[in-house]
């Protein structure tokens, strides 16, 4: 039964591939409404995005703007954000560092793909280490304790983009290669990466991955 959740975005992966992956783990269903660029630059839509942006998100009344907050709505609803107030703490740490990983991620692709994707892919290592120890340390297979939270989901969607810029690029990182063959092998999971509705998005709005 589709629930009452409504993702209004482009047709690519790009921001909704984390939320997208926790509701299929969480077993929920949920409409998708895309938007093509003609009708975007109509303007009609932005003008009523608080942001003037995508991913719009909807749950029953609620109209939700920017893709991390929608991640938090979702972990508090569907007790993906640790196990108590401290746990919660942490997973917001470790959401905050998956976004700046994302933003060195988004700019290589939109701004600087033909003359940075090399040094990118160089520098790699040292962005991955972090994430590495800290599931090295925690040894639960989860970023915070001992369950998925949405900053699992969230790290999970970027390295499978990064699995795509560089195959390769997870082969000194043990912690972090058994994470994404575990998430990916999580049925939920399986079944979403499998299917058509995943597979025909491109990661990126301009092509670029
Ligand atoms: C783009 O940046 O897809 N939203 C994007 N772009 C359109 O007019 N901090 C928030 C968040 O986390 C960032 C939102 C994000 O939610 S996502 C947006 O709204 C604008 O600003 C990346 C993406 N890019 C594809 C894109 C959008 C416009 C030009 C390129 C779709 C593809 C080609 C045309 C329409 Fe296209």
């Amino acid at each position: 039964m589709v629930g009452p959740y409504t993702i209004t975005y482009f047709a690519v992966r790009g921001r909704c591939g984390a939320l997208r992956i926790m509701l299929a783990d969480q077993g929920q269903e949920w409409k998708e409404v895309v938007v093509d660029f003609p009708e975007w630059m109509k303007g009609t839509l932005k003008s009523t995005c608080v942001f003037g942006q995508l991913p719009k998100f909807q749950d029953g009344d609620l109209v939700l703007f920017q893709s991390n907050a929608i991640l938090r709505h979702l972990g508090r609803k569907h007790d993906a954000y640790g196990k108590d107030g401290d746990e919660a703490a942490l997973v917001d740490m470790m959401c905050d560092g998956v976004e700046d990983f994302r933003l060195k991620y988004v700019k290589m692709i939109y701004q600087e793909y033909d003359t940075g994707k090399d040094t990118y892919i160089k520098d790699l290592p040292n962005h991955l280490d972090k994430f590495e120890a800290v599931l090295a340390k925690n040894k639960t297979g989860f970023l915070v304790g001992n369950k998925s939270s949405f900053a699992d989901y969230n790290l999970f969607d970027l390295l499978l983009n990064h699995l795509v810029l560089s195959s390769t690029c997870l082969d000194s990182f043990p912690s972090l290669k058994s994470f994404v063959e575990k998430m990916s092998a999580r049925p939920k999971i399986k079944a979403f990466l499998d299917s058509e509705a995943y597979k025909k998005l491109p990661i990126n709005g301009n092509g670029k991955q």
